[in-house]
């Protein structure tokens, strides 16, 4: 295996024996030949698009999903991953019967007909159609970071289709970019404009969920939610999965049980549509990392809607109360299947198994507040730009992305404590779990932590800027007394960057390190044409971000 995906690839370089985040040898293998299949569907789906077959939506679910299971700590499941790649490669030849049926078949390129070897062979093609199958140094970081953002795009694309809405210029784009993943004709230059299209797309890909997660539970409004545990047993949902926790709502109303939210899960309690459910009762623990510690004390079921999952020590006691939905997978969870066109999922087991459990250990007091999507920013523009006029607020101070096990993790508790009190935070994604409970008071009622909501509203963000933008009458939102200090772990983060590259945004710091995937050569692209950085020592970056 080589993967080096993700902000804690073993050594900064790479993990090649077994990832840190838990994923084995044959997984990632696995994983390696999922990717290469995806992109011989590509060439179908693009076919089928043109000629207009119905089972072109079919491909596009499955090359978003496809995407979506190989990010980091969503699927470790071999067998599960080895079927799905059986069942692609039968529907991609599905469709292509179809195409030639309707004569409509293109010519076709030699690599999309690949069909080598069985479910045992590929746990051990080593990286063979993975990373290293790219010599140049160069060509293979920007390959990987067109798949790499491709990926976090699949994931924001799953959750808009899963809501029903769907844009045919995401989908055309994906195709675009799998066929050119392994297109040895192109070269640096051509895949720097993939790159940059990417970054423009995924800003489309993030409108769209933006809108899908809007029209359908309202827009996200300033709340107070609770972080204690009640008396009665309950079900606790991470990941980002909004319509899942709906049907979960929906189906525990008299049950007698409580659900909290976990992690990515708690910007749920923004949304004004989950607010009728007296039984949601709160979040309960912190990001994704400390899960095995939290998921012991919780003494209920947990279920698990995305990443992140962390694979359960041999020791933990919840192992058979830990439930996986969607892209999630891990051997022996029990996995509550898809729901069927028209239908809910069926999440009765996890109920009835909640109602036998004890109550959740009580972890912390008090309460944190959020729900500063852009349309609650919008309606407290006056008082903002106000407060910015009277220089009771000197910057805002991006802190999103994601959390991660790392000590060098504290710096972002650090650089949010250290930041002066007329400084306010805009964040979204778990990186705010670094911050979100320190207490950093308020500046006339407007909180100095803003949390917009999950990596998945990292959208907000950008149009809080360009509305700042437009409030401040500035030509550019470089303009603004705006400065970026965001925190990266997975492949969504690296989509949100790249979409913010593509708006024009400069000098953004990227920590805790840079990504093991950019290298010298492509990292020198990206700090001379947009001045990427990372991160120092907490006093260093308040002086040089802050002044
Ligand atoms: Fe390593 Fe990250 Fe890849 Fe897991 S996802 S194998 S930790 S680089
Ligand atoms: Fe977090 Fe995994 Fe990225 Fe959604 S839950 S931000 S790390």
């Amino acid at each position: 295996m080589f993967c080096f995906q993700c902000q804690e690839a073993a050594k900064g370089t790479g993990c090649t024996v077994r990832g840190v985040c838990g994923k084995t040898d044959e997984v990632a293998n696995l994983q390696d030949v999922y990717i290469h299949v995806v992109k011989t569907l590509a060439f179908y789906h693009a076919a089928a698009m043109d000629a207009g077959l119905d089972k072109a939506a079919l491909l596009e679910d499955e090359i978003i999903s496809a995407l979506f299971t190989t990010i980091t700590n969503v699927n470790f499941d071999a067998d599960d991953l080895g079927r799905k790649v059986v069942a692609a490669i039968k529907l991609r030849e599905d469709v292509r019967d179809e195409l030639a049926k309707a004569g409509k078949l293109p010519d076709e390129p030699a690599f999309v007909r690949w069909n080598e070897g069985t479910v045992e062979t590929w746990k051990s093609l080593g990286s063979q159609y993975g990373v290293m199958r790219t010599e140049n140094e160069d060509v293979r970081s920007l390959r990987e970071l067109l798949l790499i953002g491709l990926k976090g795009m699949a994931a924001y694309a799953h959750h808009a289709a899963v809501l029903g809405y769907r844009d045919d210029a995401v989908i055309r784009f994906m195709d675009k970019a799998l066929l050119a993943l392994d297109d040895d004709s192109l070269g640096a230059d051509e895949l720097v404009g993939l790159v940059m299209e990417c970054g423009s797309v995924g800003v489309t890909t993030m409108a769209l969920l933006d809108k899908a997660n809007t029209e359908t539970y309202g827009n996200p409004e300033i709340t107070e939610v609770s972080i204690e545990a009640g008396d009665r047993p309950g079900i606790l949902i991470s990941g980002h999965d909004l319509k899942d926790l709906e049907e979960l709502l929906e189906q525990s109303v008299d049950a007698g049980i409580d659900i909290y939210t976990h992690g990515e899960m708690l910007p749920a309690h923004y949304y004004p549509a989950f607010k009728k459910y007296s039984h949601f009762k709160g979040n309960y623990g912190n990001a994704w990392w400390k899960q095995v510690e939290e998921f012991e004390a919780f003494a209920g079921p947990i279920l698990m809607t995305t990443n992140c999952l962390v694979p359960p020590p041999s020791s933990a006691s919840y192992m058979d109360k830990l439930y996986t939905t969607g892209t999630v997978r891990y051997p022996g969870a029990k996995h509550i299947e898809d729901r069927k066109p028209g239908g809910q999922k069926d999440f009765s087991l996890i109920i009835e198994q909640a109602k036998t459990c004890q109550p959740p250990k009580k972890l912390e007091q008090g309460s944190i507040v959020g729900g500063f999507a852009h349309a609650q920013v919008k309606a407290l523009a006056g008082k903002v730009v106000d407060a910015v006029k009277q220089g009771k607020i000197k910057k805002f101070v991006v802190m999103a992305g994601c959390d991660g096990r790392f000590k060098t993790r504290n710096y972002y508790t650090e650089f949010a404590s250290a930041l002066p009190a007329d400084n306010v935070i805009l964040t979204a994604g778990c990186a705010k779990y670094r911050y979100n409970k320190l207490n950093l008071g308020d500046i006339d009622g407007i909180p100095r932590v803003l949390d917009a909501g999950q990596c998945n509203d990292s959208y907000s963000l950008a149009v809080t800027a360009l509305a700042l933008k437009n409030a401040f009458g500035v030509e550019s939102v470089n303009e603004l007394p705006i400065v970026y200090n965001i925190a990266w772990y997975e492949q969504k983060a690296v989509i949100v960057l790249l979409a913010l590259l593509s708006l024009g945004v400069k000098n953004i710091h990227l920590g805790p390190t840079l990504p093991a995937f950019l290298s010298p050569g492509v990292a020198k692209v990206l700090v001379e044409n947009f001045g990427i950085g990372g991160i120092s020592t907490v006093e260093e970056d308040i002086k040089t971000m802050i002044g």
